[in-house]
């Protein structure tokens, strides 16, 4: 089985384990990905995120889906960009292996990723992709959960960057 995939669309949508979501170090919703996850999963998600005392960037956090397909959210929060000078790759890359060690730990076997990092906070796509699918490919080499990584483009210009670094 391939074990990556990139598709364009809505992550909110779809049927998987679990979704991330590019969250902010409060965990209590914002715009983009963010608020699109908190509008279609509903009230009782805030209320979990809530419970949580926020989220340090570069790490991750889980909690159910509610009204989503997708059985769990795992809330990583990316570093903002600053031209690359403040670990930004490395907490990049960090918000990967956490986001993926929980879903190890849960057993899940599919997960969805949008691309963290590169809305609001403003990293560059085609770095962001690069560390992406090398933090998943350099996990999945080593571990048999998750079985299965979606990587979820959206209105940008990332598509052909992840088919062509996935190809390799
Ligand atoms: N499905 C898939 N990808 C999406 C969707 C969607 N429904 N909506 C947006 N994207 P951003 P960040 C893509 O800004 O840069 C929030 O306010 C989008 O095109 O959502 O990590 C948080 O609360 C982009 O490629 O997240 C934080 O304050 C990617 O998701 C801050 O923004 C990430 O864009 C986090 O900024």
């Amino acid at each position: 089985m391939n074990r990556l995939e990139v598709i364009k669309g809505d992550i909110t949508l779809l049927d998987v384990d679990a979704i991330v979501n590019a969250a902010n170090n409060s965990l209590l919703g914002g715009g983009g990905v963010d608020g699109a996850i908190h509008n279609a999963a509903g009230p009782d998600l805030l209320a979990e995120c809530q419970k949580l005392g926020g989220c340090e960037t570069g790490q991750a956090k889980i909690t159910k889906g509610y009204r989503l397909k997708s059985k769990h959210v795992i809330h990583t929060v990316g570093p903002v960009w600053y031209g690359g000078s403040r670990d930004e790759h490395a907490l990049l890359a960090s918000c990967y292996n956490t986001s993926l060690s929980l879903a190890k730990e849960k057993k899940i076997k599919t997960i969805a990723f949008p691309g963290i990092s590169t809305g609001a906070y403003g990293f560059p796509i085609d770095q962001a992709a690069i560390i992406a699918v090398n933090e998943t490919k350099k996990f999945l080499s080593k571990n048999s959960y998750p079985e299965k990584v979606i990587f979820v483009t959206f209105g940008d210009s990332s598509y052909e960057t992840y088919r062509k670094l996935l190809e390799k």
